[in-house]
Formats: C-alpha cells, structure tokens, sequence
C-alpha cells in the first residue's frame, strides 16, 4: 500500500472532504498541518504554490478542491439547505444523502455545511441533521473527529 502524505494549514477549509475520504476509507495518512511561519519556505517548492498537495509514494501530486466553495450570504443559505434536504430526500434511503450508504455526496455535505459555519440552522432541516448526526456516528469517521485538530477554519 503507498504512503499518504497530505499537507494543508491547520485549518479544515478545502483540505477536510479528502480528510474525511480517508478515514471513511479506512486508510492510513499523514495529516500534515502547517502554520504560517512554515509556509513562506514551503510555498517556494510547492508545484502550484497553494495547499492542499497530496504526496503518494513520496511523489508529489496536486490536490484540486472537490467542489469550489461556494459563498452563502445570510439569504441565500436557506434557498441551499432546502435544496439539498429535497436531494436527500428524493435520492437518500436509510439517513444517507445518495442510495443506501456511505457516499462522497455525505462527506461533502458535512464539510461544506462545517465550511460555511450553518450547522445550527439544519434545526430546521430534519434529513439534512440527520443525515450529519449519521455521518458523524459512522465508526471511523467519529474515529477521526475525535483526534482532528480544534481549529478556526
Ligand atoms: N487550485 C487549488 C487552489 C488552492 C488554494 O487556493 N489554496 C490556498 C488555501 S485554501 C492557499 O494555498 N493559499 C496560500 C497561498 O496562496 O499562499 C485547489 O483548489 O486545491
């Protein structure tokens, strides 16, 4: 099995879907984070000069973002979760987001809902809490929620 080494700031931001990848996977990696004083150095050699960079085998390859970050103002936020709670509940079976396990769809929906700081506003979205209450109670995920850095992005 090669070695995984991933490196971002310690931070969640566009690094925390592959985060949560791996561990619903089941495979180890390096969750590399680094701070600001690190970065200037780092940057220089980095192919793109941004993070995430996903080494595998000690070979370096680029890691694109999943999904690009969409940006909710205060209004727009409700128009999405009502969006996405109709999704899961035309596509999801058993609390899951797509079908009747685990998919990327449920990882992503956790992060970006984590991203965009709305985690209270899915009282009002009762598949979508459900659904983030079953991700977060799937064994390895909760695994690594509860060893994962407290940090302010
Ligand atoms: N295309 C890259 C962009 C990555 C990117 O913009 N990363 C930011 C952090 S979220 C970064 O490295 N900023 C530091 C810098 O540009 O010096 C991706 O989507 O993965």
């Amino acid at each position: 099995m090669p070695s995984y080494k991933f490196t971002y700031f310690n931070g969640k931001g566009r690094a925390e879907v592959s985060r949560l990848l791996f561990a619903a996977a089941g495979k180890a990696f390096d969750d590399v984070r680094i701070d600001s004083a690190q970065w200037s150095d780092l940057k220089k050699v980095m192919p793109q000069g941004t993070l995430p960079v996903l080494e595998v085998g000690g070979k370096t390859k680029i890691s694109q973002s999943a999904k690009k970050r969409e940006e909710f103002l205060a209004g727009d936020a409700k128009k999405y979760l009502g969006f996405l709670e109709n999704l899961v509940k035309e596509g999801g079976k058993s609390g899951f987001a797509v079908g009747s396990s685990l998919t990327v769809a449920d990882l992503m929906l956790y992060a970006f809902i984590e991203n965009s700081q709305i985690v209270e506003l899915l009282k009002d979205y009762k598949l979508l809490d459900a659904n983030r209450k079953k991700v977060e109670q799937l064994p390895k995920i909760k695994e690594y929620l509860a060893k994962r850095p407290v940090t302010t992005f």
